[in-house]
């Protein structure tokens, strides 16, 4: 296999899906020598296989808002790959959201689902849907007319989709009540679930907890903790939030937030209630970021800016795709920050990531990173399946155990002469699992 080859071929069939070709290029670059020191996996069309989803439903999805006018949206499900286990990915409703963004998120969800050593297969959907300004009656009906395409696919042991960026608890909520009523049966099938009706402790917390756990044994290797620790974090909803918790609870001063109109700069660090408030302001659906600086006078607003200028130790991206880049990277370096842990999937862009490389510092990619959010998933299936459920110290410590797991997993299969490039080692980790077990399983 051939990068270029390869990566041309898949443009030919893809034209235009940028993220998507993205994601490929990023996990091909790190698996060509493992793949071809294993001609097996050439000669089974491995690489051909997983880079073609299984299958991808789209469809129309009709609702009414307040005022009883029409709208449209397009809804999509992307089952990717379930050599290990039921296909097994969030549901992202926001405007950007395109074809090629939830190939993304897919394709990676494989790597990641693999790395979480549980079994757990990749997949995707979302809606171009805009959540902003909407009201809750909005949102609900919206879900509803979601669930009625897309129930039909899903189920515990077939596909299990769960939340991402704009779904969260209520709308987990307001899907889960839809397709319970149309399967006329009560199981593990959304994951996000509420408390009370099969959720799962720390579920809301693990993503941005998971991404610490993951940072803190980077910062080990070094000797290093987040002990005293300026750390900048991007985003302020479900991921930022558990990120921004579990660094001050472990000694860090987190002193950035930030939304699409710009970020905060909080010198005294968000913790207590301000971390609290970042519920509230995402509730808001307003989708800003500035009333932080509004309610908390020592608190700054830069408008329009990335936090990523601001002098930190450790980065958390948590918000979104490609939203830091080359020059953010080399802003970063050249104020000392020497650890990034990305909670976001794929934040950093391939020149960012090559000055972190480059200067030799210590950067995890989503797919490692991240990955508490859809292991606690797991760990939710578990218990729906066994009709129990954990206390919070038992979710907390084997979603603690599976980040040190990963993390062992990536120097395993990415440590080259002395450096760790996690990026390698998560996806060859992640991409070995699932080659192999799709050699057992056969040409299907
Ligand atoms: P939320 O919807 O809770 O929050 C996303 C936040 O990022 C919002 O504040 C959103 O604002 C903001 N945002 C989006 N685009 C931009 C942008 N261009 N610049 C600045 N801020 C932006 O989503 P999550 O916290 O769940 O997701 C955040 C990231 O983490 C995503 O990449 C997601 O794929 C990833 N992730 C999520 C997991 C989960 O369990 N929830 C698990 C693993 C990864 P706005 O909507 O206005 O754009
Ligand atoms: O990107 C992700 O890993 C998620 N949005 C969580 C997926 C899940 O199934 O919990």
């Amino acid at each position: 296999m051939n990068v270029e080859n390869f990566i041309n071929k898949v443009e030919q069939k893809h034209p235009g899906e940028q993220e998507y070709l993205q994601a490929v290029r990023e996990v091909l670059e790190s698996i060509e020598d493992v793949y071809n020191d294993n001609p097996q996996f050439e000669a089974a069309g491995i690489l051909e296989r997983l880079v073609e989803p299984d299958r991808i439903l789209t469809f129309k999805v009709s609702w009414l808002n307040d005022e009883g006018d029409t709208h449209v949206n397009l809804g999509y499900r992307i089952q990717f790959n379930n050599a290990i286990g039921p296909y097994k990915g969030g549901l992202r409703f926001h405007p950007s959201v395109t074809l090629s963004i939830l190939k993304f998120l897919g394709f990676e969800q494989i790597f990641k689902n693999s790395l979480t050593t549980l079994p757990l297969g990749g997949g995707k959907g979302g809606s171009d849907f805009d959540p902003k300004g909407k009201s809750n009656a909005e949102i609900m009906r919206f879900c509803q007319s979601f669930m009625l395409e897309l129930w039909h696919i899903i189920g515990p042991d077939t596909d299990v989709p769960a939340g991402d960026i704009g779904v969260g608890g209520r709308e987990i909520g307001y899907l889960y009540g839809m397709y319970k009523k149309l399967a006329r049966e009560h199981t593990g099938v959304l994951t996000g679930k509420g408390r009370s009706w099969g959720g799962s402790l720390i579920r809301p917390e693990a993503t941005g907890f998971g991404n610490v756990y993951f940072a803190k044994e980077m910062l080990a290797t070094k000797g290093e903790s987040f002990k005293n620790k300026i750390v900048a974090v991007s985003g302020f909803g479900n991921v930022a939030w558990g990120a921004v918790q579990k660094a001050t609870e472990l000694g860090g001063k987190v002193v950035t937030l930030s939304g699409p109109d710009g970020y905060i700069y909080d010198p005294q660090g968000v913790s207590g209630e301000k971390i609290d408030f970042m519920l509230e302001l995402r509730a808001t659906n307003d989708d800003v970021v500035k009333p932080y600086a509004d309610r908390f006078p020592e608190a700054e607003f830069h408008a329009g800016k990335r936090p990523w200028e601001v002098k930190a130790d450790i980065a958390l991206p948590c918000a979104t795709q490609n939203e830091l880049n080359e020059e953010d990277a080399e802003m970063l370096i050249k104020n000392n920050c020497f650890c990034v842990s990305e909670g976001a999937n794929m934040p950093c862009t391939p020149e960012a990531i090559e000055v972190f490389h480059k200067n030799k510092i210590l950067f995890a990619p989503g797919k490692a990173a991240n990955a508490g959010g859809v292991a606690t998933s797991g760990l939710e299936m578990s218990q729906n399946a066994m009709k129990m459920s954990w206390s919070r110290k038992e979710v907390d410590d084997k979603l603690h155990q599976i980040m040190k797991d990963i993390h062992e997993a990536c120097v395993e299969h990415g440590t080259v002469d002395d450096y760790v490039d996690y990026v390698k080692g998560a996806n060859i980790a992640g991409f070995l699992k699932v080659a192999n077990a799709m050699l057992d399983q056969g040409v299907i």
